[in-house]
């Protein structure tokens, strides 16, 4: 990062209640996402960090969100945790049906939850580590905007589609991990070409099918999976398992909801949760045991596990109290809470 500037927690927090009140979120929105926004902020997750307060800012000029929505819990007597954004971002909406989805996993070992019509912009390794955090072990899919060529493709059709699973650990920060299942995220992109970088290659293809580095074509052409076809596959699933299945919209449908507007796209999310009490027939601390065996067989050969960059960050930011960001971001998001 070049110049940098110096915010405790606090003033992390404070700058996105302010920008998001001021954008005409309501309290309890606007509580649920600056919260998140300080927790990936303290992990040094820079694309959904502060940054995305520019994202939260464009969905509500959009016109489309309500700031105020009441996400509803529907009644079900089965395993599925099923709630209605109404119209508001993701955020409050998992916030609200998390009680539930713990409750309803603890008593019948897997449990799901499906969010329906929301505005999504966030990381998704904040929620499934609400889950280990309390012993669960989760995964959470969500589609996006048809920005990714599927693999042999020339447009796009597919979101950027992350998947994130979190593992607990007895006593440790839990394995987990979260990624794009494009080559690189959207917000990755734009962080490129806020700081005039080009990209790899292989992340992107421009308007005409070609191969590009520059990350203005690459939003104006379409982005690529990770991983040829094995990413377009699991990126397809993504589609249809937070989209078909729940009754909600692919990416191709929420591009097509936007009609252009901007902001945080508009569909549902999958969080799926188990029990390893259950599912492990009583024998928690051996098969927990066996886990650790094949961790520090990774770690014992110099390989890093998923999350550990964060998890160093986090450590690091929290015991000093402040995080570092780039000082053009922090010019734009304060003319932003001044505009
Ligand atoms: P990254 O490529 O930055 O990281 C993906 C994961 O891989 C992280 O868990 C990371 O851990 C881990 N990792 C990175 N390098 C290594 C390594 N050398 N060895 C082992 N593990 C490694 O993620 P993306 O840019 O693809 O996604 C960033 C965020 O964007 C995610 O949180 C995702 O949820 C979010 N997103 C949200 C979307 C939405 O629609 N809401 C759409 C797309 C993305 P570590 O963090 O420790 O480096
Ligand atoms: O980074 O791809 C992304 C993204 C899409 C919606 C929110 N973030």
């Amino acid at each position: 990062m070049s110049e940098t500037v110096k915010l405790t927690l606090d003033e992390v927090r404070a700058l996105s209640l302010s920008i998001l009140t001021k954008s005409g979120f309501g309290p309890e929105h606007a509580a649920a996402i600056a919260d998140t926004l300080t927790t990936c902020q303290t992990d040094d997750c820079q694309s959904h960090g502060l940054f995305r307060l520019f994202m939260c800012h464009d969905t509500m000029k959009s016109g489309k969100v309500d700031g105020h929505a009441a996400p509803v819990l529907k009644p079900s007597n089965n395993a599925i945790v099923r709630v209605d954004a109404n119209a508001g971002m993701s955020l409050l909406a998992f916030e609200k049906a998390l009680p539930l989805l713990i409750e309803k996993t603890r008593a019948n070992g897997i449990a799901a939850m499906a969010i329906n019509r929301c505005f999504h912009f966030s990381a998704l390794w904040p929620e499934v580590e609400r889950l280990s955090s309390v012993g669960l072990a989760a995964m959470a899919m969500v589609p996006s905007h048809s920005w990714v060529a599927p693999a042999g493709g020339t447009r796009g059709s597919l979101g950027t589609n992350p998947l994130a699973f979190s593992w607990p650990r007895s006593g440790k920060d839990p394995f987990t991990f979260d990624f794009a299942t494009s080559a690189f995220a959207r917000g990755e992109i734009e962080l490129y070409r806020r700081a005039g970088k080009p990209l790899p290659e292989g992340v992107a293809i421009d308007k005409y099918g070609n191969p590009t580095t520059d990350p203005k074509a690459a939003m104006d052409g379409a982005m690529l999976t990770f991983g040829s076809y094995k990413g377009s596959a699991l990126s397809i699933m993504i589609e249809l398992l937070a989209g078909p299945l729940i009754d909600d919209l692919t990416s191709l449908e929420s591009m097509e909801f936007a009609q252009g507007a901007g902001g945080a796209p508009y569909h549902g999310e999958i969080i799926l949760a188990f029990d390893p009490a259950q599912f492990s027939g009583g024998r928690v601390s051996d098969n927990d045991a066996r886990a650790e065996r094949l961790f520090a067989d990774i770690t014992d050969q110099g390989a890093r596990l998923p999350s550990q960059r964060r998890f160093a960050a986090r450590a690091r930011n929290t015991e000093r109290g402040y995080v570092e960001i780039a000082k053009t971001l922090h010019d734009d998001l304060r003319a932003l809470a001044e505009d």
